[in-house]
């Protein structure tokens, strides 16, 4: 039924006669949603992102070398049930299956990144033409379908022989990346014509070297402080070089953002959300925008000073073509002599649940409001020209039937933060895609395959794929 109809019918039901449930839960989805994807304009790119490491498998294949997350999982205990991503959601031997699954959904993008140890099994010096050929198929493929590929240089799977000389707390990291950024985009850069440096840089240095939850596990705020210098200077040579070599291309990197409130308006529990703001949300697209690090609002940061080198303050400056935003959840915080030099800490979700608010599968709260926020955060800075939403999505509770999945909370999460986003470009902010994440469920990382957040469903035994009902909403919208 298309709206026309059903807004006829509901006007039936206004005057008197009965709606059926089921006409009623699609009006309560119409008055959340009311839109098109046409609202959002004929620029405006719709796409599904994805990872190496979470969907390829073939962990040893066709001469790939050991990434830091294949040693990262192999070892006990560290992933939810012993998972791993050997297999995965063997995307290195299905891809021609899934990017057609990309076009079934509408989808016009689909941006996946590069396992570096995939093209450089020692992470420098010899290439592994098979691992480059993948990728060649890869790109081919989505071009034969109609399909832009978006390219990731980078998702947290750093090849095990660099680590194994430091990883990114050892400042050669800088060399190695520019040796790689180099070659894969004289490689691929006639074909792809959009390219993003890192995924979440925050995250992969905050979770890899200082919590020590994710690859490669390590909990030292000294090495996380390289490990932060060295990405941010990396971000921004990557952007050179992709330039140099993509001249036409568009050119950005990606940052997870969340909106951060205090608990209340006390003194100190707002200057604790700066400190967390600072540190989560500025740390690394500031300096790139010339701002150097957010050390006034977040005075520990001045010890940065002591690894840095003369030349990289302008060093770590880049002007992107766009900048991506990944936003999942909002932030609640309140002052706590815990972490020390922090002295912030989040309020648990589970605390600020309300009849009005809910909590996905990751524990992370539902709060759509949270995209505009960031959205309009970024949109404030001077030197931004465009916005990507590069990922948002989220993991419920599946059940599928009969092939089919009903995952009719998640279309409702989109409505809502799709609803964010428009709001934001309606009011003249830049904002220019918007990318789910994620095309297929996939492996979650330390949460192993537990949280689902695919538009298609993977049976992981018989890696049958099916589409949801959000992927149907999708295509449909
Ligand atoms: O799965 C991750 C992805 O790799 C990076 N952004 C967040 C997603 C969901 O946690």
């Amino acid at each position: 039924m298309n709206r026309r109809d059903l807004i006829k019918q509901l006007s039936l039901g206004a005057v008197g006669l009965s709606i059926s449930p089921q006409l009623h839960a699609l009006y309560q989805s119409l008055s959340i949603q009311d839109f098109s994807k046409r609202d959002f304009g004929d620029r405006f790119k719709w796409g599904v992102a994805t990872a190496s490491y979470q969907i390829e498998g073939a962990w040893n294949i066709d001469g790939k070398g050991e990434s830091i997350w294949d040693r990262f999982s192999h070892k006990k205990g560290k992933i939810h049930n012993n998972e791993n991503g050997d297999i995965a959601c063997d995307f290195y031997h299905r891809y021609r299956d899934d990017i057609e699954l990309v076009r079934q959904i509408n989808m016009q993008v689909f941006r996946f990144s590069l396992s570096w140890s995939r093209i450089f099994p020692q992470g420098s010096g010899s290439i592994n033409q098979k691992g480059l050929d993948f990728y060649h198929r890869v790109i081919d493929t989505c071009l034969e379908k109609g399909i832009e590929p978006w390219i990731t240089l980078y998702h947290w799977d750093l090849p095990q022989a660099l680590e194994d000389k430091g990883g990114w707390a050892n400042r050669d990291i800088i060399g190695y990346f520019a040796d790689y950024a180099d070659t894969v985009s004289k490689q691929y850069g006639d074909k792809v014509k959009n390219w993003m440096v890192f995924n979440e840089p925050m995250a992969f240095t905050g979770l890899g070297y200082l919590a020590g939850t994710h690859a490669p596990g390590k909990k030292d705020i000294g090495l996380f402080k390289k490990a932060v210098h060295h990405t941010v200077i990396c971000q921004a040579d990557g952007g050179r070089i992709l330039r140099s070599n993509v001249p036409d291309g568009q050119i950005g990197t990606t940052f997870s953002l969340s909106s951060i409130h205090p608990k209340t308006q006390q003194k100190k529990h707002v200057e604790a959300a700066l400190r967390m703001d600072a540190l989560f949300n500025r740390l690394f697209i500031e300096p790139c925008l010339g701002l150097g690090y957010p050390k006034d609002t977040f005075p520990y940061l001045k010890t940065m000073d002591k690894i840095m080198k003369p030349g990289d303050e302008e060093r770590m400056k880049f002007d992107f073509d766009f900048h991506g935003i990944q936003n999942y959840f909002r932030i609640v915080s309140k002052f706590s002599l815990f972490p020390p030099i922090m002295w912030a800490n989040q309020v648990k979700p589970q605390k600020l649940i309300t009849d009005k608010a809910e909590l996905t599968d990751m524990g992370w709260e539902v709060y759509p409001e949270g995209i505009y926020e960031v959205i309009a955060k970024v949109a404030a800075y001077s030197g931004i020209k465009k916005i990507i939403i590069t990922e948002n999505g989220t993991a419920f509770p599946d059940h599928i039937e009969n092939g089919r999945v009903h995952d009719e909370q998640r279309i409702t999460f989109f409505k809502k933060y799709l609803q964010q986003v428009l709001r934001a470009k309606n009011e003249g902010m830049p904002v220019d895609g918007y990318f789910v994440w994620s095309l297929m469920d996939n492996f979650e990382w330390a949460e192993g395959y537990k949280p689902r957040f695919g538009l298609i469903h993977v049976d992981y035994t018989t890696q049958q794929r099916s589409i949801k009902d959000s992927g149907y909403w999708f295509r449909n919208l």
